[in-house]
């Protein structure tokens, strides 16, 4: 049905080209002869947004006259990319448009680079919630993305004499064509203040939050086209704006020039997006952001609910699921039961019934510091109510744990959402468990220590509560749109419908081990490569020869992930050809893209030292070619979209344990790269899907690593016993790649050494450069690359998002789909 579906085209070449000239008219006020690419790009969205925008009003009407059971999935980040070919392929129109731009002497491709990343998010789970709402509007379900409008996103990376500078992102600042403002909309958001006690007639205790501030909430609306064109969701974010409001007799001050500070601390809300992924930075303004934008989505969830059942509350959460993507949003949960009870009038019970059976929580990280803790005081401060309402919450579950486990205080301790010690904490992970029907972690091994290490407490007291859902990844762009050759080899195949049904690529299994398929499939991989070394020429003025292994890197820099791991390894390729010149070895060029959080002082210095080794090897005539090393600056999801097709070896190479799933590892391995990985995350289940012949795994086990520290770890034994590891590390503290700046690497050694190594780099170095020793046989051997490459792709069908989406509803949401008439 899908592919019939695609070829009922909505509007033909000659209606689209006329709605760009019209656009390029009358909404750009140019034409056709004057009009850059930019104005093209404007003009091609216009005439996109009009069939998006008709989808749209027939699904808000489908949903409204069904009434309709839907998700609310609260993100603080949506990673989007770009929409223009995305809503062009979901729609089937993008032949069409190619063609009308063609006839106008404009090329679609060019017409693409226009647009700017929609950056709202650092990495993984930013870019998850965008997958998330591609598949929930392609399988037609009732859903809507809740988020914050930055102005603006995650940083711009620019590279300056090896190191990385911070520029800002600035997507809309010449208008975004995607979005529309809803002031009809319009939410507001109370913050600081005090809360009154009255005592009723009738005994009963009312609180009143009397706030300092109130701030205005904006909603920006972006259509999210589902694959086939019929669903068009939304993603609705929030724009924080002064309302005029700000009690100065509470704050006992006043003037007009402090009222104008006040207004600029308003709008200040939703300007920047945090650059930090997996570091609880404990900032007062993030804590408002998240407020912010929780308590308006839960209003607006509330405005429509009450649209069609008034104040009975009795079906809230039969109509209302809300999915907490991390402990983000979920100070939704005391607002929740604030609306509830101080204003609905609710009893504290009914009130909690209904809030734990409308939540659920997704935990994404087990790293101590970004399991997010807000000071007590800093809470009392911002939200006084909130905290009130969360020691009520905690009070009577303390006494749940006393029943349980009576006068147990450790446990009590443990359990608590509030962290006795120095300074009182608010425990955002156990607020969520234990106001959620349900809680997730990402990949079967995460799930597991999320229930073994993390929460293993909750899991006795709440059998079958905390569950796996593991990750995915849209297909539409991750394959059909990032990679249209091998699509189109694909549909020749095995027929065209695979986008919506991922198993469907089994089908290419059987043509591994043929000939002709092989070469195809390898030809179409050589032609993403010259495309990615054509743009790595263009923009880095190096040269990279496609017949060497492209073997990449592509995540947030971080120490678990260790980049620095993949450098050690590259130095000794390095110093092993030095060495001995016919050092046989296949040539390779790695292919690093990373951010690195602004005060992440370390993982600055492994971009600086991968840009200054690469600065070394890349000019060294003794390496004869065979070793290049290449950093691509600024990382993000349209620079992913053009690497990973052209990817050999996918580098997932975290310690076991830390990553919690991946989703990087899944978009390569779709289009055809081999990983080298350790038993991690979704690796473990990539392998498994793929077989151990088609993966090269190595290194420790998350047992292994646990016994190794427990036992003691010390890196100076492999230090001092690997000569190459020493010769290594040495090196780092010369100015051989630093001429004129002994030292300037040392760092990275450092860590390494007298900081205990915590992600144990040296104690999978011995595994990791056998397994790459692996993978340079495996290689050479033209066919059996081939096949493994093929059997990469065919057997990616369980990470398709809509897979995780069908996890999600069957296990936790309860959803059923809703046919929209097209
Ligand atoms: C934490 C913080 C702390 C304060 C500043 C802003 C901020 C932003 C994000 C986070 C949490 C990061 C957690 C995260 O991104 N986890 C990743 O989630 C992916 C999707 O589930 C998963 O594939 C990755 O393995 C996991 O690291």
């Amino acid at each position: 049905t899908s592919a019939k579906k695609l070829t009922e085209v909505s509007i033909d070449k000659k209606d689209f080209k006329q709605a760009v000239i019209r656009h390029l008219h009358s909404t750009l006020g140019t034409d056709e002869n004057k009009a850059n690419n930019h104005a093209w790009w404007k003009a091609t969205c216009a005439a996109m947004q009009e069939q998006v925008l008709e989808g749209l009003r027939k699904t808000q009407k489908t949903h409204y006259l069904n009434d309709t059971r839907a998700v609310h999935y609260l993100s603080a980040e949506f990673l989007m990319g770009r929409l223009l070919s995305n809503n062009l392929q979901n729609f089937g129109l993008f032949e069409v448009a190619q063609g009308a731009l063609k006839e106008l002497g404009v090329e679609l491709s060019d017409v693409l680079e226009e647009e700017p990343d929609m950056a709202l998010g650092n990495g993984g789970l930013g870019r998850l919630a965008a997958c998330f709402i591609d598949s929930l509007a392609t399988m037609e379900l009732p859903a809507i993305g809740y988020g914050i409008h930055y102005e603006h996103g995650l940083f711009r990376q620019e590279i300056h004499g090896g190191a990385q500078i911070e520029r800002p992102d600035s997507w809309r600042d010449y208008g975004n064509p995607w979005e529309i403002c809803r002031p009809e909309s319009i939410q507001e958001v109370s913050l600081y203040g005090y809360v009154e006690t009255k005592y009723g007639d009738n005994g009963r205790i009312h609180k009143e939050w009397h706030p300092g501030a109130i701030v205005k909430g904006v909603p920006w609306d972006i259509p999210i086209v589902g694959y086939g064109g019929n669903t068009v969701n939304v993603l609705r974010l929030w724009q924080s704006q002064s309302s005029g409001y700000f009690n100065w007799d509470v704050f006992n001050a006043g003037g007009y020039v402090d009222a104008q500070r006040e207004n600029v601390l308003a709008e200040t809300i939703s300007k920047v997006l945090y650059p930090n992924d997996e570091t609880e930075a404990g900032k007062e303004l993030r804590l408002i952001q998240q407020y912010f934008f929780s308590s308006c989505s839960l209003k607006d969830i509330i405005r429509r609910y009450k649209r069609a059942h008034g104040d009975d509350w009795s079906r809230f959460a039969d109509q209302v699921v809300i999915q907490l993507n991390d402990t983000h949003p979920a100070i939704a949960i005391p607002e929740l039961m604030r609306i509830l009870v101080d204003r609905a009038e609710l009893d504290w019970d009914s009130a909690w019934n209904i809030c734990t059976n409308v939540f659920a929580y997704t935990n994404h990280t087990l790293l101590p510091e970004a399991l997010e803790k807000w000071p007590a005081r800093m809470f009392e401060k911002i939200l006084p109510r909130h905290l009130e309402i969360i020691y009520e919450i905690n009070h009577r579950f303390m006494a749940l744990v006393d029943k349980q486990w009576p006068n147990d205080n450790a446990m009590k301790a443990r359990l608590s959402i509030i962290e006795e010690g120095n300074e009182k904490m608010v425990r955002m992970g156990h607020l969520s468990v234990i106001g959620s029907f349900a809680v997730n972690g990402v990949a079967e091994i995460h799930s597991r220590l999320v229930k073994q290490n993390l929460f293993p407490e909750f899991d006795q007291l709440w059998p079958g509560k905390l569950t796996n859902v593991t990750n995915g990844i849209t297909p539409r762009r991750w394959l059909k749109a990032c990679n249209p050759e091998l699509s189109k080899l694909i549909d020749k195949k095995i027929g065209s419908d695979w986008p919506m049904d991922l198993d469907k690529l089994q089908g290419l299994a059987k043509h591994a081990d043929n000939k002709t398929f092989q070469k195809q499939f390898m030809k179409v991989k050589q032609a993403n490569k010259q495309a990615l070394a054509d743009e790595i020429k263009q923009s880095m003025g190096i040269d990279v020869d496609v017949n060497a292994i492209f073997d990449v890197q592509i995540k947030r820099l971080h120490e678990y992930k260790r980049q620095h791991l993949n450098l050690l390894h590259i130095m000794a390729l390095y110093r092993r050809l030095l060495e001995d010149p016919d050092y046989d070895m296949h040539p390779r060029v790695f292919i690093f893209g990373a951010k690195a959080a602004p005060g992440y002082k370390l993982a600055k210095d492994i971009i600086f030292a991968i840009n200054k080794v690469a600065d070394k090897v890349n000019n060294d005539p003794r390496v004869n070619n065979k070793l290049k090393v290449v950093f691509m600056p600024n990382y993000r999801v349209s620079l992913a979209e053009k690497m990973i097709p052209a990817t050999d070896v996918s580098e997932q190479i975290s310690t076991a344990g830390k990553e919690a799933s991946g989703t990087g590892n899944m978009k390569l391995a779709l289009n055809g790269a081999v990983t080298i990985g350790t038993l991690d995350g979704a690796n473990i289940e990539i392998a498994e899907e793929v077989g151990d012949d088609n993966i090269v795994i190595f290194g420790m086990t998350v047992e292994e690593v646990e016994a190794l520290k427990a036992s003691g770890y010390n890196p100076y034994d492999y230090y001092y016993n690997d000569a190459e590891i020493k010769a290594v590390l040495d090196w780092l503290e010369t100015d051989y790649f630093t001429p004129g700046q002994p030292g300037a690497l040392v760092s990275i050694k450092q860590s390494l050494l007298e900081g205990g190594d915590p992600y144990m780099v040296l104690a999978d170095y011995q595994a990791y450069s056998e397994a790459h020793k692996v993978i340079d046989a495996a290689y050479r051997d033209k066919e059996r690359w081939a096949r493994m490459a093929i059997i990469n792709t065919a057997k990616m069908g369980k990470f398709t998002s809509d897979r995780s989406i069908r996890d999600y509803v069957e296990k936790i949401w309860k959803l059923e789909s809703c046919k929209v008439e097209s």
